[in-house]
């Protein structure tokens, strides 16, 4: 299966790296150095060359707690970026925002997914969805960045997740984004605690059942700094360890920081998994 990201194709027939590529002065994992447009165009150069099949440009971050920012620091944030990789590289660009007013403004600059962690139940995003007809990433997340890891609760966090981006995707079908636009992430981090994010990652493959494309980023985060004790710094091997257990288990997109360790690691994954011969 091919997703067209407004003209760029995005080959899911093996599994993808999406490059993180964030545009805020508060980003929590690279410190905000990628603000300059120009820093950010060299930093999307190299995901390209370490083989990243789509670069995730963000203008707000997600962080708990992290300070909001308007639809027009968004847009003068993530438009030039958009604009300068799309002049220059041939790679599909995913949109990182939940306002529909940033949807409108990336994908008009050149932008072919939307990666929404509200699932586009902000008012008017489902609308500005259809209005762009690209695919759209459907992350679940409790609660809102500012509160989610205010004392999360599930009955059974593995079949609410699951039911919450199926009730998603059917209202998504219901105003005109086609199914096969739809690209389903059970979110990581996103008011989950420790034990909720493990049994998320164990039962992946209860996602992966529902047919569409799944989508993961654990890249750095805390539910390693959780079970390891380690620094964000110190979380690569542990986020290719998940990103194996993610692909094994078929997802086919993973959200990362390190594209070059991130690319190999799913690689080898897909290579054991299609590999013919005497079962
Ligand atoms: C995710 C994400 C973040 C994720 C999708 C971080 C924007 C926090 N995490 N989008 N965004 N899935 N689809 O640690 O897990 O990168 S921000």
């Amino acid at each position: 299966m091919i997703l067209n990201c407004a003209g760029k194709p995005l080959d899911l027939t093996h599994p993808q790296v999406m490059g993180i590529l964030n545009v805020t002065p508060d980003s929590f994992s690279d410190g905000g150095e990628f603000v300059a447009t120009d820093a950010a165009l060299a930093q999307a150069r190299k995901m390209v060359a370490d083989g990243a099949g789509i670069i995730d440009v963000g203008g707000e971050s997600t962080r708990p707690g992290a300070v909001l920012v308007s639809v027009e620091e968004e847009i003068a944030r993530v438009v030039p970026v958009i604009q300068a990789i799309r002049s220059e590289l041939d790679i599909p660009i995913s949109i990182d925002t939940s306002k529909p007013g940033v949807m409108r403004a990336a994908i008009k600059a050149g932008a072919g997914l939307i990666n929404d962690v509200c699932a586009l139940q902000v008012e008017g995003a489902m609308q500005a969805a259809v209005d762009c007809n690209v695919p759209v990433c459907l992350m679940h997340s409790q609660g809102n960045p500012q509160t989610m890891q205010n004392n999360p609760q599930y009955d059974d966090v593995v079949t609410d997740v699951i039911a919450f981006l199926l009730e998603r995707a059917i209202a998504c079908e219901q105003v005109g984004i086609a199914r096969d636009l739809l690209i389903l992430d059970p979110g990581f981090g996103f008011g989950k605690r420790a034990t909720h994010n493990l049994l998320l990652m164990k039962h992946l493959s209860k996602l992966i059942e529902l047919g569409l494309p799944v989508l993961v980023g654990v890249s750095r985060k805390s539910m390693i700094g959780n079970s390891l004790k380690v620094s964000v710094e110190e979380r690569l091997a542990a986020s290719l360890s998940l990103a194996a257990i993610s692909v094994w288990q078929g997802a086919k997109i993973i959200r990362s920081h390190d594209v070059l360790e991130t690319v190999q690691a799913i690689m080898m994954c897909d290579h054991v998994m299609k590999v013919k011969g005497i079962e």
